[in-house]
């Protein structure tokens, strides 16, 4: 089986729930370019991902190939637990998610797709904003008291992250939004989401830790004493997050980071190829992430 998939798109739903299958997967990493490919076209002639084959069957449209993984795998019940109203429960959430939410960061990505003046495409992604937040208001009061958004986990869980890492990542941000943030944190956790964004990434994988976590600072503290401390790579593996002035607390993006690391703060720079984001944060905050191995330094 194989998954055509972008680092941080869409496809990343179907990275994780092919991660939490437990079956053996290939995952084809494709770029903006890639996509528009005559090669890819004839598989996919949308040029978009997800794309899924499987042996002689060919599935795009994220919805149904996340049907179709929770119906390969029923052991799981990742599409509820055979009922038809646990089904519909699924696909309430899905098709929200797909529809909506989905659809609402669309003028965020791409104000200049929609109106080619910048001052009027400026004012949609604005608007655009304010949708995702009222539709991320829906999603946080439906896990008041849940873990899961129906429940139990289901394929709209794996969904569901990805839209709120590009809530992050747009620095829409969560702020306000105590149950969405503790479910970015409990996915974070999950050993099937580390693995996919270890893929998609280029995260080290949990178990390649060079250095314990006091040793790290040690040889940090050396370094800045000795004045050695200027620009390290490192990489974010748990949960970092800094504020914009007195704004709220946005997340640092997982993945290799440069950082440039001071006696008083720490400037973060990390790129994609369709994401650049840098954040500063006090070099007590830094050291503290490096104590509790949220940040791996490359020392
Ligand atoms: N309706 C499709 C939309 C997929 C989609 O928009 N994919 C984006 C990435 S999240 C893409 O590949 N965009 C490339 C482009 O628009 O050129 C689905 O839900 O699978």
């Amino acid at each position: 089986m194989k998954l055509f998939y972008m680092p941080g798109a869409s496809a990343l739903a179907d990275h994780i729930v092919l991660e939490w299958s437990g079956q053996p997967y290939e995952a084809v990493r494709m770029d903006r370019r890639s996509i528009k490919m005559p090669e890819y076209l004839a598989l996919n002639p949308a040029g978009v991902v997800p794309l899924l084959v499987h042996g002689d069957f060919t599935l795009s449209e994220n919805v149904a190939i996340l049907g179709y993984l929770a119906d390969l795998h029923p052991q799981l019940q990742l599409a509820g637990d055979g009922s038809p109203r646990a089904r519909a429960e699924v696909m309430r959430w899905l098709g929200f998610l797909n529809s909506d939410v989905h659809k609402a960061f669309r003028p965020i990505f791409f104000p200049e797709r929609y109106l080619p003046d910048d001052g009027l495409a400026a004012q949609l992604a604005a608007t655009a904003r304010g949708h995702v937040r009222e539709y991320l208001g829906r999603l946080d009061a439906q896990l008041e008291g849940r873990e899961w958004l129906t429940g139990r986990r289901s394929i709209a869980d794996a969904y569901h992250f990805v839209m709120l890492r590009w809530a992050i990542g747009t620095k829409v941000g969560l702020h306000g939004f105590e149950n969405l943030t503790a479910f970015v944190r409990r996915m974070h956790a999950d050993e099937g989401v580390h693995a996919a964004l270890v893929m998609e990434e280029g995260l080290a994988p949990r178990t390649e830790r060079a250095h314990s976590a006091p040793d790290q600072l040690m040889r940090l503290n050396e370094r800045i004493r000795d004045n050695l401390a200027t620009t390290l790579n490192a990489e974010v593996v748990g949960l970092v997050e800094y504020s914009e002035g007195d704004g709220a607390e946005l997340e640092v993006r997982r993945g290799l980071v440069e950082i440039e690391v001071s006696r008083m703060d720490t400037v973060f720079s990390w790129q994609d190829e369709n994401y650049r984001g840098q954040a500063a944060i006090p070099f007590q905050n830094f050291s503290r992430y490096v104590s509790n191995g949220a940040i791996r330094l490359d020392l």
